[in-house]
């Protein structure tokens, strides 16, 4: 298949699953096409069956505001003609959803599909502020396929927006074979010279990650078990993170690692993730630390309780519940065999989201898609 993938190219899980999922089709024989205003950050060096086709967008004085959507629109419809595509695969609603279906109007191609990949905040923020709304729900009721990485997705789509439309559940998935725990005794020593447990975030740094509570929980797991905190990623809200660890005292015990492009080595090296999000359609790299036997502590909502089995492979709690998730992590540090049996369990349950069956279920899905454009259950 000849396949136009269109995706945020930095940081984030959305853009993740995109890329993996393109390089994957593309060892599989197909032709994949990354359409983007920059070059996927997760699509390192030559790869055969893989091009990248940049969005230039116009910086006109007459423009105060950037027009990402029909720029994106206009490549696309380049793209398609050129490259023949059987389908533009859209990761996050806004807009490439839309730029999508502007596309596929200007084309004289009427056999090109459109699927659109929910992710989550596409949905559950952005999609519900009144001025994207309506263009939301239009875009993904145009769309001749859509998908969400867990049922709370689905669900939370179709009551929100009231869209009858069928949407296809395909979660997130990981490379097990990359993703797994290997000898990191530098790192672990570099981290925690005196052997003290290592606790382990990582994110965009938005309000919905809430990682003051990360920070909370790492205080209180401190008061009972010598330990330090790895915090990956940078955004908005990482400043004051920095400043309500001095507040606390425990900057010594915190290290802020910034943006990391490789980090099993890091999630080798560490015994609990923590992931307390307002909100969470899956939890890629909840995931990923399970691959990596690391077991998580997480808040229980959106579609965490899906991929993490409570009292398995790590344990759930209230949002907010700062002190419930500080005694999950102090249980699970203080108690060597039950934390080894957490991190195999966690081990085994990522492996069930194996990059290898996800993938192919986006194959059968776009080989239903073509094939007709109204797609069943
Ligand atoms: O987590 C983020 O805020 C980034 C966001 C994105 O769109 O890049 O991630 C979302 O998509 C991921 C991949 O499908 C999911 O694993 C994350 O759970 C989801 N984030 C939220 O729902 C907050």
């Amino acid at each position: 298949m000849n396949i136009g993938i269109t995706c945020y190219p930095t940081y984030g899980g959305s853009g993740v699953v995109a890329t993996e999922l393109g390089k994957a089709l593309a060892e599989r024989g197909h032709f994949v096409h990354f359409i983007s205003y920059a070059f996927p950050i997760r699509l390192t060096g030559f790869m055969d069956n893989v091009m990248f086709h940049e969005v230039e967008i116009s910086n006109y004085p007459l423009f105060d505001f950037p027009l990402y959507t029909l720029a994106l629109a206009s490549k696309m419809v380049e793209v398609a003609r050129y490259e023949k595509l059987d389908l533009f695969h859209c990761h996050y609603a806004i807009p490439h959803a839309t730029s999508a279906y502007l596309a596929k109007q200007m084309l004289s191609m009427p056999n090109t599909r459109v699927i659109t990949t929910l992710h989550g905040t596409d949905i559950t923020l952005v999609g519900l502020e009144p001025s994207f709304l309506p263009v939301m729900k239009f875009s993904i009721e145009k769309s001749d396929g859509v998908t969400a990485v867990s049922r709370f997705l689905r669900e939370k789509t179709l009551t929100n927006y009231g869209i009858e439309k069928e949407i296809e559940v395909i979660p997130n998935f990981v490379d097990t074979g990359k993703y797994r725990r290997v000898p990191a005794d530098d790192v672990r020593r570099h981290i925690a010279p005196n052997n003290e447990k290592v606790l382990v975030h990582t994110s965009n740094f938005r309000g919905v990650k809430r990682v003051p509570d990360v920070i909370r929980i790492f205080d209180e797991v401190r008061m009972k078990v010598a330990a330090k905190l790895l915090l990956i990623g940078d955004g908005p809200e990482r400043s004051q993170c920095e400043l309500l660890c001095r507040e606390l005292g425990i900057q010594e015990h915190v290290k802020f690692l910034g943006k990391q492009a490789e980090i099993v080595d890091i999630l080798s090296a560490s015994d609990i993730f923590l992931m307390p999000s307002q909100s969470e359609s899956f939890g890629l790299s909840a995931l990923e630390a399970m691959a990596c036997e690391v077991p998580v502590i997480s808040s229980s909502v959106g579609g965490l309780p899906e991929l993490q089995i409570h009292g398995q492979t790590g344990y759930i709690a209230e949002i907010g519940d700062i002190d419930r998730m500080a005694r999950y992590a102090i249980d699970l540090l203080t108690n060597s065999p039950k934390h080894q049996l957490f991190a195999k369990a966690a081990r085994m349950r990522a492996m069930e989201f194996e990059a290898s069956k996800i993938v192919s279920q986006y194959e059968r899905y776009y080989e239903r898609v073509l094939a007709g454009a109204e797609v069943p259950a």
